[in-house]
Order: C-alpha cells, then sequence, then structure tokens
C-alpha cells in the first residue's frame, strides 16, 4: 500500500532525482520527487499524475554513498532502515544532493525544516 499524499500538507522541497530499481538488473529510472512533512512520495513525472511509491522517513537513516556500496553514479545517496527496503537514490548535481539529503535527514528525525531556524534564533 502506497501512503498517499494530503493535499494540505506543506511541500518541503521537490525535484528530479534518479531512483535504482529494487531488483534484479537496477535499471535506474528518472522520477519526480516530493517531500511533504515525514514522508517521500515519487512520481512518474512533473506532472504528479502518477504516484509510483511512497517512503515514511521517521527511522531511516539518510547518507551519502560511499565506495562501498558499489554505486557507479555520482551524487548518489542511501536511505536505510533497519527492516525496510533500502532506496538509492541519486541527485542531478553535487548541491542538490547535499540540500535532499539534509532536508531527508531532519524528516527522518522529525524535525521540520523550520525547527532548525527557529533553534537558530534562540541562541
Ligand atoms: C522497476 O524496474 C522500477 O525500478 C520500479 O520503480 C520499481 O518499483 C520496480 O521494483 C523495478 O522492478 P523497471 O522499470 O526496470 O521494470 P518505479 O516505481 O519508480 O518505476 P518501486 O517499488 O521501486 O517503485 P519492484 O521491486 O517494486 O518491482
Amino acid at each position: 500500500p502506497i501512503a498517499q499524499r494530503l493535499p494540505s500538507a506543506p511541500v518541503t522541497m521537490a525535484g528530479v532525482l534518479y531512483k535504482q530499481g529494487s531488483d534484479g538488473l537496477k535499471v535506474w529510472r528518472k522520477r519526480w520527487f516530493v517531500l511533504s512533512e515525514y514522508c517521500l512520495f515519487y512520481y512518474k513525472s512533473h506532472d504528479e499524475e502518477k504516484l509510483l511509491g511512497s517512503v515514511l522517513l521517521p527511522s531511516y537513516k539518510v547518507s551519502a554513498c560511499t565506495a562501498e556500496d558499489k554505486v557507479l553514479r555520482k551524487f548518489a545517496f542511501k536511505l536505510e532502515h533497519a527492516n525496510m527496503r533500502t532506496y538509492i537514490l541519486c541527485a542531478p548535481d553535487q548541491e542538490a544532493m547535499m540540500k535532499w539529503v539534509k532536508a531527508l535527514t531532519m524528516a527522518a528525525l522529525m524535525q521540520s525544516p523550520n525547527d532548525q531556524l527557529q533553534k537558530q534564533s534562540e541562541r
């Protein structure tokens, strides 16, 4: 079952990412990703007509891929969970990758993107 998006929920970040297939050939597919609150949704394309999947982020660990992951793509990162599927994603450039890793990490920790700003202003 794919978690559905609540139209009223705010979008933290959206953009193109490449996603590796989970089956044998692990073919990369270009997808449109939307981060809304604690859930990452991916669609076939930018028009957001076909929702292909969603990842409930809390308890996921977000990190850049390393040589050990043997991912032959630049700007690759992964979403790992103790007992859920691992997602291997790849951003179009370094800046996008940094932004996604940061935003997804915050969502995984159930912190809203505004929490950090708030904490900074409290100091
Ligand atoms: C598909 O490979 C796509 O990567 C799918 O991703 C993926 O589904 C399928 O994995 C995988 O078999 P091909 O396109 O080469 O057939 P998407 O849904 O983005 O199109 P997921 O679950 O990753 O969405 P399985 O394991 O779900 O079949």
